[in-house]
């Protein structure tokens, strides 16, 4: 890895310089231009693989920082627990990668670690979701979504939507992301606001960890509790996937002529296919695709540039049907796309 090479060179370096009372320079052996040298080498903890998204992301990861690009990555799934995400960022201490990239679980509980790769001078990448320390210094900066935005967006749609369907009430119900982390917070923090300013009925809360198997399982409960859910909040495309599973098994019938609209969170090739068929009402995009945005960051810091801090990725709103085309959001329209056969072959991911 770059770091401890540079430190043997300058050391050799040194020690000729002593031996031919030179200083500077150096003689053509001790030149250290191009070879192994040059790699970079990144340490990145990644939450896990519990969604397609996450799947997406970590592609988007591994493509970027692959060895014909210069780079050698050091990939730890942390099977979506903090401590082993803890854990690897030591071993990378340990290791003395170039950078550290972290896509954090959940927002706290983060200081000491970062407090450490402080100490040990390796600059910290957040990506994705955001954290929350005492100091923002323990990172050089992130890059991820406005996950708060992202369902303003999505809850401004549904009240359109509802408007132009004259429907009478909405009985919703929110299955949550993993608790904790930015993108539950965010999305769950704009829907309970949206709530409570247009008089929906919120009947049930809880999570669904992101996953499909627990988006079932959890909408199948909620479907046990209550009989007139006529609107199912999802906040990300598994957990959809899911409920869609446990609405249809129940015997009822999703999309725009049904008995529930489901929404969601992400536009996955997956998520988007079922918003073409309506089975997703609408899909909110949560873009994945952060391995060319931390590249470019690490390129930055490379150059002894200095990174912006905070960078927010542009991010677009998916509709089945053309009954809304946009939404405002705190001044600001956002454009509703109509998912079409084209728009889903036009997409990165
Ligand atoms: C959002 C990301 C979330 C996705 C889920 O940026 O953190 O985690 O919405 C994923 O699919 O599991």
């Amino acid at each position: 890895m770059k770091k401890k090479f540079l430190a043997k060179v300058l050391s050799v370096m040194m020690a000729a310089a002593l031996l031919t009372g030179c200083g500077g320079g150096g003689s053509k052996d001790t030149d250290t231009a191009g070879g192994s040298s040059d790699v970079i080498t990144v340490g990145f903890s990644q939450v896990g693989a519990e969604s397609d998204w996450r799947t997406a992301n970590s592609e988007s990861m591994k493509s970027t920082f692959s060895e014909e690009n210069g780079y050698k990555l050091i990939f730890d799934d942390a099977q979506q627990k903090q401590e082993n995400q803890i854990t690897a960022i030591r071993n990378f201490i340990q290791q003395e990668v170039d950078y550290i990239v972290l896509a954090p679980a959940t927002e706290s509980g983060w200081d000491s670690v970062l407090q450490e790769a402080k100490d040990a001078d390796i600059p910290v990448i957040i990506v994705d979701r955001m954290i929350d320390v005492s100091n923002d210094s323990l990172y050089t900066a992130w890059v991820g979504s406005d996950f708060k935005l992202e369902g303003q967006k999505a809850c401004e749609w549904l009240k359109a939507y509802a408007a132009s369907k004259d429907m009478k009430e909405i009985n919703i119900v929110d299955i949550q992301g993993t608790i904790g982390s930015s993108a539950q917070i965010g999305r769950t923090e704009a829907l309970n606001e949206a709530v409570e300013a247009n008089g929906w009925n919120l009947l049930a809360q809880q999570t669904g960890e992101f996953t499909q198997a627990k988006g079932q399982e959890v909408m199948e409960s909620m479907l046990k509790q209550h009989d007139n859910i006529n609107v199912v909040y999802c906040e990300n495309d598994n957990e959809a996937f899911g409920a869609i599973d446990a609405i249809e098994a129940a015997g009822k019938k999703v999309g725009p002529d049904g008995d529930i609209l489901v929404m969601s969170f992400d536009t996955t090739k997956a998520g988007i296919t079922d918003t073409l068929s309506g089975k997703i009402i609408l899909n909110t995009e949560c873009n994945p695709l952060h391995g060319p945005r931390v590249e470019e960051i690490i390129k930055k810091l490379e150059n002894n540039e200095t990174p912006d801090k905070q960078a927010y990725v542009d991010e677009g709103i998916f509709a089945h049907g053309a009954d809304v085309d946009k939404v405002t959001v705190n001044g600001t329209d956002y454009t509703v796309t109509e998912v079409t056969e084209d728009v889903i072959n036009g997409r990165a991911y």
